[in-house]
């Protein structure tokens, strides 16, 4: 039976990544941080919390990292973990490069001293590319904008440094927005989702965004993760972009979500110049054709699938708040 361990466990990929190890056999190791309340309703949510072994872990703390390796002796490593809010990025810009970046080369050395043969995903980003010109692909040159982006950035570039200078098999997945029901809350799609249940149920009147204008190549979190275990199964170690070669505004993605119930978004949706960044990525469009050569791998849920399911589940979530507080009382 092969193991792995999948660091960052309580964020979105993790619960689905667990979900699909699991299904294929895999012993399934989760790295979680202690926080003062419990943070495990994803993977409730996915039926996976049952099957995963959890190990507490941080990525400011090589020892625990190192401890982690140890009680879990994996075959494979996915570190999912992050500060990964590019917003949040601007005001917290020390720790996130402690975490997103220097995070990554301390998993990178503890597998180095504890076992080189430890196949390892490190979670790159489609924010590296910046204002590159779209589409970009693994080719394209890197302009990061963010501290989040340069954070990220480094991570990539230590993952492959220690492929290359110590032979690792590490593989860095260059993804593109992916997003679902379990979505973090800030990030705009599950904003956007969020606000159009709570309008529907005539608990909110508006919602408040920044930058409408911006293009983001969105993709269901559900495929993404196939691809990550994909990369890992390869006979050599490579870096790939993962997306939809599909791309729409901010915009565009009101009017789709707006639309599931039948309402027109002009009417309820406004700017908040708060939410403006300092720094926005403007266009990202993402070029699949190598995952889809070499991976075998495509999406299989479009854009407009993708909205329709994040505002029903949003949607479920104020229709049957029973279900909810249930749910959220047997994990409590
Ligand atoms: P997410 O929901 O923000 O989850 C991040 C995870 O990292 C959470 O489990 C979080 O734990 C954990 N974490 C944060 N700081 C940590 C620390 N110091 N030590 C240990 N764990 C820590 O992110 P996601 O959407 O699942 O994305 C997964 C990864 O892919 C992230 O690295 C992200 O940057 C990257 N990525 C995401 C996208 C996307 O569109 N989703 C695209 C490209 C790349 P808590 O629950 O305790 O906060
Ligand atoms: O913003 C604009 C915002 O925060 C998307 C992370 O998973 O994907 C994610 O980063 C766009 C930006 O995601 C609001 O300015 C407008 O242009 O949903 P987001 P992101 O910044 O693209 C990448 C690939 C990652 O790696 C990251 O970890 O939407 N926008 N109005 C807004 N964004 C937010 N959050 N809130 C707004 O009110």
């Amino acid at each position: 039976m092969k193991r792995a361990l999948i660091i960052g466990i309580t964020g979105q990929d993790g619960p689905y990544l667990a979900k699909l190890l699991v299904n294929k056999g895999y012993k399934v190791y989760g790295g979680y941080r202690r926080s003062s309340t419990r943070n495990l309703w994803r993977l409730h949510y996915l039926d996976v919390k049952k099957d995963v072994e959890l190990i507490s872990l941080d990525l400011i703390d090589q020892t625990s990292i190192m401890a982690a390796i140890k009680q879990s002796r994996p075959d494979e490593i996915y570190n999912l973990a992050a500060q990964s809010f590019v917003g949040v990025s601007f005001e917290e810009a020390i720790a996130t490069g402690e975490i997103t970046g220097l995070g990554v080369t301390r998993i990178l050395d503890s597998i180095r001293q504890t076992n080189p043969r430890i196949k390892f995903y490190q979670a790159s980003t489609s924010e590296m590319f910046g204002d590159a010109l779209p589409p970009q692909s693994e080719k394209t040159l890197f302009e990061p904008n963010s501290p989040y982006a340069a954070a990220k950035l480094y991570a990539h570039w230590a993952t492959k440094s220690y492929r290359q200078g110590y032979g690792l098999f590490a593989c860095s997945g260059i993804l593109f927005n992916h997003e679902s029901p379990i979505r973090g809350i800030e990030f705009v799609t599950r904003k956007i989702t969020d606000g159009v249940a709570r309008i529907k149920m005539g608990y909110s009147d508006k919602i408040y965004l920044g930058n409408l204008d911006a293009k983001r190549d969105w993709g269901f979190a559900g495929d993404y993760v196939e691809a990550m275990w994909l990369m890992l199964q390869q006979k050599k170690a490579d870096d790939y972009v993962i997306a939809t070669g599909e791309s729409h505004t901010v915009k565009e993605f009101c009017e789709e979500a707006f639309s599931c119930v039948g309402l027109n978004w002009q009417k309820y949706v406004e700017v908040d110049k708060k939410f403006l960044r300092p720094n926005d990525v403007h266009y990202l469009l993402g070029d699949p054709a190598k995952a889809k050569k070499e991976l075998n791998w495509q999406p299989k849920v479009n854009f407009k699938e993708l909205v329709k399911m994040m505002v029903e589940a949003d949607l479920e979530k104020y229709q049957n708040p029973l279900k909810h507080t249930r749910q959220f009382l047997k994990h409590i």
